[in-house]
């Protein structure tokens, strides 16, 4: 008997997914349907987008597990209705690659100061040297797959670099502090501040004014976790007051951001569209098929969501 495996995502996806999936699960060997369209009590699979056409669960009475296309899950983590396990996305080779070399881009915007050289209207010939990356104080909040990844190419980029994370963790090089305490050390001083956490009722307005004073005066704050993660009316006075002197965010409370938010037209933010790391579809379809594998094989599923932590 095949195992049947749902594509749940929008609708422009499937065209995208469905040749990758299919040789992702080719490869496994295992006996599948997949398609966009099943009777729910036949699914043992859901390969799942947040965005996508399934809400409610409870008609998918035999679902061993949900993969995520995404990393972040606060859309789907509280879903009640959801029982079976839920797994998701980490993939090295495509969505960290990609959020490695979008937070390296815009640290290393900042670090250079390029903006001042991009943009020079007046010709100014000014002959300031950028301090070395040793000399430059990086701090990552949220150090799991993606935090973890950035601080590892920036340490090999010469940064003096400290990860945050709810458990401690080591890593060669990285100063890695965890707890209260060490928020209050991660930040102090900070430079160039970089977040990576989940969107969990822990997390949710986590850098407040308090937190962004403790930071060097003049910093830049890099958002590409989740918007909620910042109280906004304390970023955007930090930005007014000097106390910071760019934000660079990628993610916000509402998506699209809406036409008159105050982000758009601040001279001292940039705004990009949630493109920091998107999903790649030929590899995050043999992390999807690999996990399908294992859960046939008995093993645990890899990337498991904490349903009570929130991520
Ligand atoms: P992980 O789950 O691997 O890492 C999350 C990290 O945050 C962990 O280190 C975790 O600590 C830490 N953390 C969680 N809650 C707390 C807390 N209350 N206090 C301190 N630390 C905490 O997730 P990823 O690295 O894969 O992804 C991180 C986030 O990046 C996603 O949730 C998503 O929001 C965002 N993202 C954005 C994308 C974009 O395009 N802009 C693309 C992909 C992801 P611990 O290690 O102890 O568990
Ligand atoms: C994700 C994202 O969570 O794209 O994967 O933000």
């Amino acid at each position: 008997m095949p195992i049947t495996v749902l594509f749940a995502a929008p609708d422009g996806r499937w065209a995208q997914y469905e040749p990758v999936l299919r040789e992702a699960l080719d490869a496994t060997g295992l006996d599948y349907r997949l398609g966009t369209r099943f009777a729910p009590d036949i699914v043992d699979y859901i390969v799942y987008a947040p965005n996508g056409p399934v809400s409610d669960f409870t008609p998918f009475t035999r679902l061993k597990a949900v993969l995520n296309l995404w990393a972040g899950v606060e859309a789907v983590v509280g879903n009640e209705t959801l029982k079976a396990p839920l797994a998701r996305m980490v993939d090295e080779e495509g969505l960290t690659a990609g959020m490695v070399q979008w937070v390296t881009g815009h640290v290393l915007r900042h670090h250079l100061g390029m903006d001042a050289h991009i943009v020079n209207p007046d010709h100014v010939w000014d002959a300031v040297t950028p301090p070395l990356p040793g000399e430059r104080k990086v701090t990552i909040l949220g150090f799991g797959a993606l935090g973890q990844a950035c601080a590892t190419a920036l340490r090999d980029l010469g940064f003096d670099v400290t990860g945050w994370s709810r458990s401690l963790k080591s890593l060669p090089g990285i100063r890695c502090l965890a707890g209260e305490d060490g928020l209050t050390e991660a930040l102090t001083g900070a430079e160039i501040l970089v977040l990576l956490l989940p969107d969990t009722p822990a997390t949710e307005n986590l850098l407040d004014a308090d937190r962004i004073a403790l930071m060097a005066r003049g910093g830049f704050v890099i958002n590409p976790g989740r918007g909620p993660l910042i109280v906004d009316a304390a970023l955007l006075a930090a930005l007014d007051s000097g106390q910071l002197a760019h934000a660079t965010l990628d993610v916000f409370r509402v998506e699209p951001l809406p036409a008159d938010d105050p982000y758009w037209s601040h001279p001292k933010v940039t705004v990009t569209p949630h493109i920091a790391a998107d999903t790649r579809p030929a590899s995050a379809s043999r992390v999807v098929a690999e996990n399908i594998a294992r859960a046939e094989a008995g093993e645990p599923l890899l990337h498991l969501v904490d349903r009570s932590a929130g991520y």
